[in-house]
């Protein structure tokens, strides 16, 4: 086994483009911070990183979707999910944005160390392009429907229905998520980095190296390197993002995911200046906490480019989760299905370990699961009120009542096999919960520390102190054996601060205030120690660690979910303004609407017109003639632009001159309150000359 010094630990950087959910929680932040607080319990150098992740497509969409700059984006967000984290005991060294300066540079000098070093290939290819927002369209941004499930809004990377991943290619119908217009293929040029070169080193370091990662980590890992690797584009286009730094790089930016993992090195490099302790040095051991959809990038894609790079330590684990559904259904954000961290710290003010307990017992560590709230309000009321919080409330009431609010001695004369037993126990819980910690097991780590406090409600059970003492005079008989059974149980409720102190920090803390004793107390070594508190030593007045849910609560939660999702159904039905409706013209009989003559046709010829800003002269191609068309749209479209679009075109409109040129009918247009002009077309192409009624 290898010795490693020091730890550096990091969960995944979200995207700043939206509020964090339990989902969030359970998949990574939790597990991470039960780790890390274990971690520095044990006294382990570690170091725990994370931040925004603030470039890349979701940040643009997002921007778009809300109608402000991506920078408006980030900055709300940033605030939003950095406060969510800390309301939750999220106790990272820093929680940094990949927008820093700081990070930039680390970003753009990686990139450029590997392009010196020749480890790119620079490839043109054809991508698709959208000529109305002249922009090349990265991945998210071409819909399409799925060739797979026929789910007419999957992505170019990827269908959320039946979860394909796809490439832009592949989409039937392909549309620009920012205009809706049919792409074209253009020419592009980008860097990208041959996978398939460290395939035989993947093979190595996960493969053979790494058998000890998780299942579903593993298998995920051997399926892509089974599958073989490709070449991979580093680069976009797009104004979004860290800058390439060569020369010839106008409009182009590092891929999102090649900046972001860099991001941990750069968040690292802003907390200390021993930085390069953590990356650089063998002994420090790097350790990953992620969801299930980003194993390739943390398993394959930033290991190869750290090796590539050369001179830093490699993800020694990749702890991933599954996801967390809620209610039976799968976390949809645009559905507003979905339990909003920041909601939940405002419905349940102080009961942030309730939710830390519920995730961390239901934590979809080999599998997806599920969250629902009676099985929430049940945890709590069953478990968290009746076991945990029972026990230590029980013994804080019974020592005030029965040992005049003192620590009581330990009476060697009258100590039998059940307080022996307690202390064996204690012994083999410090081991059990230290091994399925160190092995990413949370769950049985945290049923581990709840058996404690069941043990210590038999033990109490069994000896009965409250019966010993009924009588005044029974208990001067027995007050030895009841100062023995408080004094066990109050080292232990010393002992259940210790070890639920990595799982519900706010707990840990309220039975500290307890029995006054300071946070030193709370190190791992001191688990399993029956000296914890001491004897005489006074104590405060219990108080309680839970309190019950109530069935209300748990209705209106439900209720509350339903209601979010009909609101954003709703929303997404509404034109987002709703202003003064349009002016509408008086009726007309059929007719009237049958006497225009509609045709489709195809632009097979665009030119400005000649000192008429706003004209273009077209030729329309209707299969059996070739019009002449004069069209206004100069100001919304360049003339290449719309070679090959297909129109639709009133034949029958009387030829009319325009700036001496003779117009052959008129190409019907949409438009917005914003004055922006869209072709309307067919949404399939379709033959020149096709009649439209
Ligand atoms: N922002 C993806 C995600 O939130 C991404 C993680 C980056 S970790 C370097 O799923
Ligand atoms: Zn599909």
């Amino acid at each position: 086994m290898k010795q490693f010094n020091r730890y550096l630990v990091t969960a995944a950087l979200p995207y700043a483009n939206g509020p964090v959910h339990i989902g969030h929680l359970a998949g990574c932040y939790l597990p991470a911070d039960i780790y890390v607080r274990y971690l520095r319990a044990r006294k382990t150098d570690v170091k725990f990183i994370c931040g925004t992740d603030e470039h890349g497509v979701p940040i643009t969409i997002k921007a778009m979707q809300e109608n402000v700059s991506p920078q408006d984006i980030v900055d709300k967000y940033y605030a939003v999910i950095k406060e969510s984290f800390a309301s939750m005991g999220i106790s990272f060294d820093i929680f940094s944005r990949t927008s820093r300066q700081i990070h930039h540079q680390t970003a753009a000098d990686f990139f450029k160390k590997m392009y010196d070093d020749g480890l790119f290939e620079e490839k043109e290819s054809e991508q698709y392009f959208d000529e109305i927002k002249q922009v090349f369209l990265a991945d998210r941004y071409i819909i399409g429907t799925c060739p797979k499930c026929g789910n007419d809004k999957a992505y170019g990377d990827q269908c959320e229905r039946c979860g394909s991943s796809l490439s832009p290619d592949e989409l039937i119908n392909p549309r620009s998520a920012l205009s809706d217009a049919v792409p074209v293929k253009r020419k592009t040029k980008h860097w990208y980095m041959p996978l398939q070169n460290y395939e035989p080193w993947l093979k190595q370091y996960i493969i053979e190296d790494h058998k000890e990662w998780k299942n579903n980590v593993y298998g995920q890992c051997k399926s892509w390197l089974d599958n073989g690797l490709q070449s991979r584009a580093m680069t976009r286009d797009s104004n979004w993002g860290i800058k390439v730094p060569l020369k010839d790089a106008e409009g182009k930016v590092l891929y999102v995911w090649f900046d972001a993992p860099i991001g941990y090195i750069s968040a690292t490099k802003e907390l200390t200046e021993q930085w390069a302790d953590y990356w650089r040095r063998e002994d420090t051991r790097l350790i990953h906490f992620i969801g299930k959809d980003n194993i390739v990038f943390h398993c394959i894609i930033f290991p190869a480019m750290l090796k590539a790079h050369g001179g830093f330590v490699l993800p020694d684990n990749v702890p991933a989760n599954e996801f967390l559904n809620i209610e039976g259904e799968k976390v949809s954000t645009s559905r507003n299905w979905a339990v909003w961290v920041h909601d939940y710290v405002k419905d349940f003010p102080d009961q942030q370990d309730v939710l830390r307990y519920v995730l961390c017992a239901t934590a979809p560590e080999t599998k997806d699961n599920d969250f629902t709230w009676k099985d929430f309000q049940d945890r709590n009321n069953n478990e968290l009120v009746a076991n945990l919080g029972n026990f230590v409330n029980r013994t804080m009431v019974l020592m005030h009542k029965l040992c005049g609010g003192k620590v009581p001695p330990l009476h060697a004369a009258v100590k039998d096999a059940a307080d022996d037993a307690i202390v064996a126990m204690l012994q083999e819980a410090k081991q059990k919960i230290s091994d399925s910690l160190e092995t990413f097991r949370f769950r049985d780590a945290l049923s581990e520390v709840m058996n404690v406090a069941r043990e210590g409600n038999r033990y109490l059970q069994e000896k009965q102190p409250w019966i010993l003492a009924k009588t005044p005079e029974l208990q001067a008989q027995h007050q030895q054996l009841i100062d023995n059974c408080l004094h066990m149980c109050l080292q232990l409720t010393a002992n259940l601060a210790i070890f639920t102190n990595p799982f519900l920090p706010f707990t840990s803390q309220k039975i500290c205030h307890m029995l006054k004793v300071v946070d030193r107390m709370l190190e791992w070594e001191n688990a399993g120690s029956m000296k914890l508190v001491s004897v005489g030593y006074s104590l405060r007045a219990p108080e309680l660690l839970f309190k019950k849910v109530e069935d209300e609560q748990v209705k209106a939660q439900v209720d509350k979910l339903h209601a979010g999702l009909k609101q954003s159904a709703a929303a997404q039905q509404q034109p987002v303004a709703q202003e003064a409706p349009p002016v509408a013209k008086p009726e007309i009989q059929y007719d009237d609407f049958a006497k225009l003559d509609l045709k489709v046709g195809t632009i097979t010829h665009a030119e400005k017109v000649e000192k008429a800003d706003k004209l273009l002269k077209l030729t329309v191609d209707l299969g059996y003639e070739q019009r002449t068309v004069v069209s206004g749209i100069a100001m919304h479209y360049a003339p290449e632009a719309i070679i090959g679009q297909q129109v639709t075109l009133v034949a029958n409109l009387a030829p009319r001159k325009m700036r001496g040129i003779e117009s052959q009918g008129m190409i019907l247009m949409a438009e917005d309150k914003n004055g922006r002009l869209v072709f309307v077309n067919p949404a399939e192409a379709v033959t020149p000359g096709s009649g439209v009624s």
